[in-house]
């Protein structure tokens, strides 16, 4: 075996070419860089975008983002696409999937090459829990359906968002989830995790790692398959009893990460919300909610 492609000249031409300078020096130490199971959790500063575009580039992934405009949350679809187009996976190729109940609502929004808006008419339920949770349901109908020929990775969010910074291939891993952003720095009795042992997404008192928030999940398409039909299966069956956890589908997407542990984990600035504040911790913020009206949207 001969080290010759290791000799110094290599070396300097990578760095050269990606700006390549060893982390050792000004790694955080302000925040966990890593769970318990060595599953890296996404900060800014702790990853070299160069880097990882160059890999994700020279496999050519293909990336595919979720969004639900059911009702009269179609209203949030332009300014959701419009700053990702500035912000999601610039220079990558993209696949926007909106379901919704009201195609001819959504927008044609002006798009960079290789990214692409699929509007999927999918119905709407009455209640809006059901709106909400019907989602695992739906997105793996899809991901058996189509996502697995169409993309590499799903990335599963919110609709009532903007991007605000870059979110790129950093968050790409088998299987993703998202630090809840009201639930940061919480100790383990303050998660919010359904209680009820009759539950099917019920957690002992002395088990869980994170608080994940059910807006901002992904992963490969096989791994998001099997994460939304636990969760809809799941549902299913505490429907079938009358019980519906307490944060809905979120409380069930908790269940499944206790078990089947995320492979990475983005911190609280790939989803935040403004009326948080700006704690020090928080050197960018990426992905934003938009404030809604209530009684407006909701009725
Ligand atoms: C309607 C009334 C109350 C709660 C949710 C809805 C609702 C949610 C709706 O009418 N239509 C719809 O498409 N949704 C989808 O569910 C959106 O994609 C939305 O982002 C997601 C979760 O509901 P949110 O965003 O209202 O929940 P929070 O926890 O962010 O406030
Ligand atoms: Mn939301």
């Amino acid at each position: 075996m001969k080290g010759s492609e290791w000799h110094p000249g290599v070396i300097l031409s990578c760095r050269a070419q990606l700006g390549y300078r060893p982390p050792d020096t000004d790694r955080r130490t302000d925040v966990l860089l890593l769970s318990p199971w060595l599953a890296p959790i996404v900060w800014s500063e702790t990853y070299n975008s160069a880097i990882l575009d160059a890999q994700f580039h020279q496999r050519n992934v293909r990336v595919g983002i979720t969004i639900f405009g059911i009702k009269k949350y179609t209203v949030f679809v332009s300014t959701f696409i419009e700053t990702a187009e500035k912000y999601f996976m610039v220079g990558h190729k993209v696949n926007y999937y909106v379901f919704t109940d009201r195609v001819s609502d959504i927008p044609m929004v002006d798009l960079a090459e290789g990214r692409r808006v699929m509007v999927l008419s999918v119905p709407a339920y009455r209640r809006w829990q059901d709106v909400s949770m019907r989602r695992m349901e739906m997105l793996r109908d899809y991901s058996r359906r189509r996502f697995m020929e169409e993309v590499d990775y799903l990335v599963c969010v919110d609709v009532d968002m903007r991007f605000s910074d870059e979110v790129g291939v950093e968050i790409l891993s088998d299987l993703f989830g998202t630090l809840h952003p009201g639930l940061y720095g919480t100790s383990r009795e303050g998660y919010t995790y359904e209680r009820n042992p009759q539950s099917e997404a019920y957690i002992p008192a002395d088990e869980g790692d994170f608080y994940y928030a059910g807006g901002y999940f992904g992963g490969n398409v096989e791994e998001v398959y099997k994460l939304t039909d636990f969760c809809h299966n799941a549902m299913m069956t505490d429907k079938a009893k009358n019980i519906e956890a307490v944060w809905h589908d979120e409380s069930y997407l908790n269940k499944y990460f206790l078990y089947h542990k995320p492979t990475r984990i983005l911190s609280p600035e790939y989803l935040w919300d403004d009326d948080l504040g700006t704690p020090d911790f928080l050197r960018r913020k990426r992905f934003l909610a938009v404030r809604k009206n209530h009684k407006e949207i909701r009725n």
